[in-house]
């Protein structure tokens, strides 16, 4: 075979490296080359899977291909002008059909005993029901009462918009990060019960092997079992729309007690924070009172967040959550600057709601008629979410407690 030029060879590596960069951009146990080995019992299984396949159909390439060169060399017409005229042999026809079927069923069988296994939901101690919108997930842990929405880190959506002139290089986790990931325990099987609200979503993490369509109307079964405390990030992975590239997954497993501490603090209505996460502040929250980036792995959560006695928030404090919330549950129909859409969006600007008692607010929070209920959000994200539509874009409205949203719910 002729030698490969440097241009052609380099070409080639840049090409191969290309690709394999972005398959591993967010797998953690990926090296680059292949796919990522995972940190579960099924990850595991499935890469072993994956290279036995590849390994299968190497031989078979390098056979049929060997075989087919051979022949086209040696048989050539220089050589053999008159070609051999014959035709069908049974025995020939046997050995072709029957290796491959061995072949197949030699794949099947290990292949199988992975997929039995990937479906075998039973004995999960934990479920969380992940429903994917576009262009966003939620999360429920259905036995603890904890749900809350992940979506896109406001960094990476800043970093996106058309102009924004930020180099997206600068954006630690660009495109995988999300305002809140989905806690996990290490060492337990949890059950995920995948769904969608809208389109069809898929959610996919290749660390865990997980990858399962989202679909309106159907649940489907998926479970992992993390061996291994970390952070896994993972994307949509069924084209959903716009915005299909923006609703990343990202996966924090905890050990079991630090699972426990962070539980309860987000029953309490605080939410993770990631490292390298930390929200964008509004600028008028003093620093005691805002939230701070923790330590790779560790959670702020569990730390009381201010001396505030206990659920109370301070203003600062629920508007800059408040803000968030906004953004990312309100904002595409009231509009960032709270002017609504005519005819169909109010604008909440000068609302009578957002101006008067604080009742009426949260209950059209928790059953709107053309709106959306939000009663999904936690008691501290709707006194947030209101006490911030009271006090912007001129309102003049009351701050909310998480006390009184939880007096309202029914
Ligand atoms: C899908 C679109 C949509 C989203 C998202 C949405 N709203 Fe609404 N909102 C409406 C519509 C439509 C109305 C008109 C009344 C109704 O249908 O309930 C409304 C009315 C309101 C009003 C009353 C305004 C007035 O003075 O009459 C408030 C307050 C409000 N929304 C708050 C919120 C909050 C808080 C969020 C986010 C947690 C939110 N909305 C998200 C569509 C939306
Ligand atoms: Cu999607």
């Amino acid at each position: 075979m002729a030698k490969m030029g440097w241009m052609a060879r380099a070409a080639l590596v840049s090409v191969l490296l290309a690709a394999s960069g972005a398959a591993s951009a967010y797998t953690t146990t990926g090296n680059g080359w292949n796919t990522p080995q995972g940190v579960t019992e099924i990850s595991a299984k499935v890469y072993d899977l994956h290279l036995l396949i590849f390994w299968v159909c190497v031989a078979i390439g390098v056979l049929v291909f060997g075989a087919m060169t051979y022949s086209i060399v040696m048989h050539r017409r220089s050589v053999h002008p008159k070609p051999a005229d014959f035709h069908e042999s049974t025995t020939v026809e046997i050995v072709w059909t029957v290796i491959p079927f061995l072949i197949l069923i030699g794949m099947a069988i290990p292949a199988a005993g992975t997929l039995i296994k990937m479906e075998d939901t039973r004995g999960a101690e934990l479920s969380v029901k992940v429903t994917g919108y576009q262009w966003k997930w939620q999360y429920e842990y259905l036995d603890q009462g904890v749900g809350f929405f992940s979506t896109l880190h406001p960094d990476s959506n800043k970093a996106r918009q058309v102009g924004s002139g930020i180099d997206p290089t600068t954006v630690p986790n660009y495109l995988v990060e999300v305002d809140e990931p989905l806690v996990l325990p290490v060492g337990k099987k949890v059950r995920f019960l995948i769904t969608a609200n809208d389109v069809i979503h898929a959610w996919w993490v290749p660390d865990l092997a997980v990858k399962k369509d989202a679909i309106p109307g159907y649940v489907n079964e998926v479970w992992t079992k993390i061996d291994k405390p970390g952070t896994y990030r993972g994307v949509c992975a069924e084209l959903c729309g716009r915005d299909h590239g923006f609703m990343p997954i990202v996966v924090v497993a905890l050990p079991e007690e630090e699972f426990g501490k962070w539980l309860e603090a987000r029953k309490a209505g605080q939410p993770y924070r990631l490292a390298a996460a930390a929200p964008t502040q509004a600028a008028d929250v003093p620093p005691a009172a805002a939230a701070q980036p923790a330590p790779a792995g560790e959670q702020v959560a569990a730390a009381p967040a201010t001396a505030a006695s206990a659920g109370e928030l301070s203003k600062a404090e629920l508007m800059a959550k408040g803000e968030q919330v906004y953004k990312a549950n309100c904002a595409a129909c009231h509009q960032a600057n709270g002017a609504g859409m005519a005819p169909t969006f109010p604008p909440l600007a000068g609302s009578k709601m957002a101006n008067g008692p604080a009742e009426a607010h949260i209950a059209q929070m928790f059953t709107g008629k053309m709106m959306p209920s939000f009663r999904h959000l936690s008691d501290a994200d709707l006194a947030a979410v209101a006490t911030y539509e009271r006090n912007s874009w001129g309102n003049t409205g009351s701050i909310v407690q998480p006390a009184q949203v939880a007096a309202l719910r029914k």
